[in-house]
């Protein structure tokens, strides 16, 4: 579209995602439905920046165990209707044809429908699976600049992370072009000024409408195509000298800090995952959120404040470097370094450090919990010992990661 108009913005947001490297915390949930920090969804990010940014109009693709995904969508995100604009869960079961979704490409291109009725200039199309704060204005503004076919946003990541991403070799002319686009590749080169990291796509893609429509048209029609932004669509743009890349770390937000300028973190691993809530519990977080400047919106019901008291023979309850979210009662147990959801419980003697507790986690008196991603109305039963000895945890069907984290399902019975 032409420079210097105010650009009539859709945003499409790709929610999808199985996310089958987090299991089992998405056994019975999209990707971005997965808790995260607490009272969180991994889709309240990518929302919330595109609220920041001033897009009113959102659609949101969903798919795969959608059910937690639309019923959070519907309840935080209700209120923008009132701000003149809307956010809508689109299943895919509803739309045209017998199939599911393909890829990516093909969910966008079986959503044509929304492009067409509301007929913006521009459609930003965004992943739902990252925790990191950006205005994407910034990327329209530039997008609409340089007349690129396709803009995607990157951001440097350490070679050994290549085969995760979308991997970017810009033009040495001219660094806003993509000269190569390989998604995924196992073979990536480092930059030639840090040979151990690469730009890596953030799977955020802007276009012009008209040409997005016009693009995934033709994918669904070529043979071979898997029919993915990241694999098909970015490419084809790039080999036509039409991909430009807008560098995340130009980006600047509202209330953003030194320290977290710049953050951005894919999930898509149990570790990754992990790590992302720990930069949040540290004393000086490199994720703020208590950035009021750029809100994080979510919701998570009306529950009481969080309660710390006195348990069993005036022990105390207390929690150090941690976030404990409404609804907890932690009476006469210790919680250091950790996530701790809404209504949690932690009764006497109890000790839990550096872990991540979700909602209705109830541990009894007298249990150790180390290094653990406990999902949704796990009950610990008094005496119960969780991340001190991982064959025994093994044992009791608990899933221990190659780097020592233990992982117990929703509602997954648990003994001591
Ligand atoms: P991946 O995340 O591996 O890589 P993908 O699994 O397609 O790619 O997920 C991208 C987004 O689309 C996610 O938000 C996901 O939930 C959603 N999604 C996937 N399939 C969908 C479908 N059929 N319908 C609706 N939504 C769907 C991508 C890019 C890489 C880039 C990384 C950054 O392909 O190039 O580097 O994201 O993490």
């Amino acid at each position: 579209m032409a420079a210097g108009k105010d650009p009539k913005v859709l945003v499409i947001v790709l929610a999808g995602g199985e996310g089958k490297r987090l299991m089992p915390l998405t056994a019975d949930r999209a990707k971005p439905a997965v808790p995260f920090g607490g009272i969180y969804r991994l889709i309240d990010f990518a929302l919330s920046n595109v609220v920041n940014s001033g897009y009113r109009q959102i659609v949101v693709l969903t798919q795969y165990k959608s059910h937690s995904l639309d019923r959070h969508i519907t309840k935080t995100w209700r209120m923008s209707t009132m701000l003149g604009g809307y956010v809508a869960p689109i299943p895919a079961q509803q739309r045209m044809g017998k199939s599911w979704y393909l890829g990516s490409a093909d969910a966008i291109y079986q959503s044509l429908n929304t492009i067409k009725d509301e007929k913006p200039d521009i459609v930003a199309v965004l992943g739902a699976d990252h925790v990191y704060r950006m205005d994407f204005s910034q990327m329209v503004d530039q997008h609409i600049a340089t007349g690129a076919g396709v803009t995607v946003s990157a951001i440097r990541q350490p070679i050994s992370l290549a085969d995760q991403f979308g991997v970017i070799e810009v033009d040495a002319e001219n660094p806003n072009k993509i000269q190569a686009f390989r998604e995924k590749p196992t073979d990536a080169i480092g930059l030639p000024d840090a040979p151990h990291e690469v730009l890596a796509s953030m799977g955020n893609y802007v276009f012009d409408a008209d040409v997005l429509v016009d693009a995934v048209t033709k994918d669904h029609d070529l043979e071979g195509s898997k029919h993915d932004m990241g694999g098909d669509i970015v490419p084809a743009f790039v080999s036509q000298g039409a991909g430009y890349v807008y560098d995340f770390k130009n980006n600047e937000v509202d209330g953003s800090t030194d320290r977290d300028r710049g953050y951005w973190r894919d999930v898509g691993t149990m570790d990754s995952y992990y790590d992302a809530n720990m930069d949040l519990v540290s004393i000086q977080p490199v994720f703020n959120v208590y950035n009021y400047d750029w809100p994080l919106y979510t919701s998570y019901g009306p529950l009481p404040p969080a309660k710390f008291v006195h348990g069993h023979h005036g022990r105390f309850g207390e929690a150090l470097n941690s976030i404990v979210s409404p609804g907890v009662i932690i009476s006469g147990g210790r919680v250091t370094g950790s996530v701790i959801s809404p209504k949690v419980r932690v009764r006497s003697y109890s000790e839990i450090s550096d872990s991540v507790l979700m909602d209705d986690v109830e541990v009894g008196r007298s249990c150790q919990i180390r290094r653990a991603i406990i999902d949704k109305g796990v009950v610990i039963p008094e005496g119960t010992n969780i991340g001190v000895d991982h064959d025994h945890d093994r044992a009791r069907g608990f899933e221990v990661t190659d780097s020592g984290l233990v992982v117990i399902g929703k509602e997954q019975i648990v003994t001591p």
